[in-house]
């Protein structure tokens, strides 16, 4: 029995369509710089929030209907929410998935019992995509719910937390590659501290790096080719976390050589909780070499959180897309809705209404960037604002034909420089608009 009989294959209809379970912009077929929308956008649906959020807040418990859900631990309960996941993902028409290995299977009394769930529901996830031709974009281990890692997992002060980490994430590794996923995501969940007075910093961050080689290296052993990403996220669940942010996460990586093996899942609304923006972070990331896949969300400007809303601000996905775009666009990776519906939303079909809202908001912002980018005027500007460093003096340095020697007799003699152009902000804001 269909999980959501009265909805259908959600259809582009076209921007005149009023039909609120129809898509106006996304038009999976469509070209857009020569790459179809389904392949530049690669939308992910999340496992975690999607099929397992229940609505809880620290106030009251869930409040979302799922009819399909008996609420218990059981693998019979997960098999069938395995299937609904596959109607949903299919009848929305986003081509991947993503999931923790406890949020699609239930944690078993031991870890032998844990993998045995996981496989039976790996198979069901394995015949899903085989009838439905959906993918998974990455898989990942959950290291932060169970009370075992209270302390962290790869950064326990116990190593028999770090060996048993290492143990499910060698299984979910395996089952990732099982599935032909395209990537895997280490987030941090309590890799950081609440108190220095307990703890090794530099040791729990070379506990980390090992623990990280150790997964490069099992990757290797078994022939997963999928990419590894690290995931930056501040101040949640510990006071500091240690990959807080884009840049915190690279020069972790550069310290440790580990940049050849991992890139960054990079995810708005822990970009904000940062004190950064998206766009920020995406160029942080992008300039590295290092710009893998995002978790697309919002938070709220009025929230200190992770709230984990799906994104309606086509002015944040227009710079999303710009930054993705100029960066070579997503590869392995994909724009993965880690967001959930409000706790108020609590019917089935608010689960269609928040992805299809999302899917919207990231085509409108693909066609705009593209629109930026085919017109050409923000790049042009940008590199007249660089022009000083195209010829001449300029060009010189970067050249690197000069020094502090030389560079002092040219001001001695100039006594002053030539005058510096207007950034001319608010008229590329304007320009920016222009395009919306
Ligand atoms: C937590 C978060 C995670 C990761 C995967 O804030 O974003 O769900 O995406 O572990
Ligand atoms: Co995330």
């Amino acid at each position: 029995m269909p999980a959501f009989p009265e909805i259908n294959r959600i259809a582009f209809e076209g921007p005149q369509s009023k039909n609120l379970l129809a898509f106006r912009h996304y038009n999976a077929d469509e070209k857009v710089e020569g790459r179809s929308m389904r392949d530049h956008l690669r939308f992910s649906v999340v496992y975690w929030h999607t099929f397992r959020g229940q609505g809880a807040d620290p106030f009251g418990p869930g409040t979302a209907v799922r009819p399909w859900d008996d609420g218990s631990n059981s693998v019979e309960n997960a098999e069938r929410r395995a299937r609904v996941a596959f109607e949903f993902i299919e009848k929305l028409g986003a081509p991947f998935y993503a999931f923790h290995d406890r949020d699609v299977a239930p944690e078993g009394a031991t870890l032998a019992e844990s993998n045995k769930n996981l496989d039976a529901v790996v198979k069901v996830l394995l015949e899903e995509q085989a009838r439905t031709g959906i993918r998974l974009l990455w898989g990942t281990a959950n290291l932060f719910s169970n009370p075992r890692f209270m302390h962290g997992a790869a950064t326990s002060p116990n190593s028999e937390v770090f060996a048993f980490a290492a143990a499910q994430v060698k299984k979910a590794l395996e089952v990732t590659h099982e599935l032909g996923g395209a990537g895997y995501t280490f987030w941090g969940g309590r890799e950081g501290y609440q108190n220095l007075w307990n703890t090794n910093m530099p040791r729990e961050l070379d506990h980390l790096a090992q623990f990280l080689h150790m997964a490069v290296d099992y990757a290797k052993e078994i022939g997963f080719k999928g990419q590894f990403y690290i995931e930056p996220k501040p101040k949640e669940p510990t006071k500091h976390q240690y990959d807080s942010d884009a840049a915190a996460c690279l020069n972790f990586l550069r310290q440790y050589d580990l940049l050849d093996h991992l890139k960054l899942n990079l995810e708005t609304n822990h970009a904000t909780l940062a004190g950064h923006t998206m766009q920020h972070e995406l160029e942080v990331a992008g300039s590295a070499g290092a710009l893998g896949t995002i978790d697309a969300n919002t938070g709220d400007l009025l929230l200190g959180w992770d709230t984990d809303q799906f994104p309606t601000d086509i002015y944040l996905t227009t710079q999303c897309m710009l930054s993705i775009l100029k960066y070579g666009g997503l590869q392995t990776g994909g724009v993965n809705f880690d967001a959930k519906v409000r706790r108020e939303s609590f019917e089935p079909v608010d689960l269609f209404h928040a992805h299809i809202g999302g899917m919207e908001t990231f085509a409108r912002g693909l066609k705009i960037a593209a629109a930026i980018r085919a017109d050409g005027q923000l790049e042009k500007l940008l590199q007249e604002r660089y022009a000083s460093w195209d010829s001449g003096l300029g060009a010189e340095i970067e050249a690197g034909k000069h020094n502090f020697g030389s560079l002092e007799k040219i001001m001695l003699a100039k006594g002053e420089i030539s005058g510096n152009r207007s950034g001319r902000q608010e008229m590329l804001e304007n320009l920016i608009n222009s395009y919306l």
